[in-house]
């Protein structure tokens, strides 16, 4: 329809049955198989959340509740969800763009920090998506590659922190996360560090931390053989206890829902790494569909499709 603007939602994707981990994992890894140990190991990651993942149901609820969003505040919107590494594929969604008639659109990844390796994986899947259609069925996509420092990201991080901090009582230091990626991307002065340091600054000036009172380290690091970005958040917590601390919040920035890696890394696996060490921790709740998160969604998207983002 003449005058819709189509939002193009992408989001990393999980497999909705365990029947589909293997195809998954093969998918994430460019095609490679993984050999029986990391598949074992990844469907037992799955099984002890349940089973699996809520990540596509808290993407869906994400999608429809920034339609509504976007749709209250005038204008006419529709928002496709694709995915990265899984069903419904980020061409699917491109496709869907086009059935619809949708002539112009804004697309971002459902993860605020730019990298080659996230945002711009995200962005070259769709671009080939939209390659392969007729020219003249083509939307015009304004792409998002980053807004890892708009203000009302880190209002709403700040707003988590503080809530936790202050239950805590005490004085808890603050470790902010987000996905490791291999080191190589230094070695081509990839934006990812600076950008995952700028948020964590923008929340850390807001709550008012002080110097020693927080610290950031990379989590989830891929089971490959090449070096990763650290601190993990493993050595972060081990030096945490070293230093005297009894409590940590553990605030990841890089997520903006909970999925494996929150509710398998950080709940479980660091958990359990910070009982040993004498240590409490605690999580920030994720984003997920909370309207303050909605609104950020809506302000990024509305910016671009305005020319201001
Ligand atoms: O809940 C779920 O089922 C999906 C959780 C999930 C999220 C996620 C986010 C990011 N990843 C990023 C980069 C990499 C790189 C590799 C890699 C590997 C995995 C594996 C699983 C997995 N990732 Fe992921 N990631 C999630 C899940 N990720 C499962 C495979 C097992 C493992 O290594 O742990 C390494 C690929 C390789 O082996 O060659 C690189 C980045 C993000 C954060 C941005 C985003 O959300 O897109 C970056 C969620």
């Amino acid at each position: 329809p003449d005058g819709t603007w189509g939002v193009l939602l992408m989001a990393y994707g999980s497999p909705s049955r365990p029947e589909e981990i293997a195809a998954y994992y093969t998918h994430i890894r460019g095609g490679r198989p993984p050999s029986t140990e990391l598949l074992e190991e990844l469907r037992e990651r799955y099984a002890a959340i349940g089973g699996r993942s809520p990540l596509p149901e808290i993407t869906e609820r994400q999608a429809a509740a920034l339609e509504r969003r976007l749709n209250a505040g005038g204008g006419s919107w529709r928002v496709y969800v694709g995915m990265r590494h899984w069903q419904p594929w980020i061409a699917d969604a491109v496709r869907r763009m086009a059935d619809d008639g949708i002539r112009r659109a804004v697309g971002l990844a459902l993860a605020p920090h730019d990298s080659r390796m996230s945002a711009g994986a995200y962005v070259e899947s769709a671009r080939q998506a939209l390659d392969a259609l007729e020219p003249e069925r083509r939307p015009a996509v304004r792409f998002v590659r980053s807004w890892a420092t708009h203000p009302l990201l880190a209002d709403a991080l700040a707003r988590r922190l503080q809530a936790v901090l202050e239950q805590a009582g005490g004085e808890p230091v603050a470790l902010f996360t987000a996905h490791s990626l291999p080191e190589r991307i230094l070695s081509w002065d990839d934006p990812y560090p600076r950008e995952v340091e700028a948020t964590c600054r923008a929340v850390v000036q807001r709550v008012g931390l002080e110097t020693g009172r927080w610290r950031i380290a990379y989590q989830s690091q891929g089971r490959t053989a090449e070096p990763w970005l650290g601190p993990t958040l493993e050595s972060a917590l081990q030096e945490c206890a070293q230093s005297g601390a009894r409590h940590v919040v553990v605030c990841p920035v890089g997520f903006v829902a909970d999925h494996l890696e929150v509710l398998y890394d950080i709940d479980i696996e660091a958990r359990a790494l910070a009982d040993r060490l004498g240590l409490r921790l605690e999580r920030t709740p994720s984003l997920n569909d909370a309207p303050d998160f909605i609104e950020v969604l809506a302000d990024v998207v509305t910016s671009a499709a305005s020319g201001r983002g």
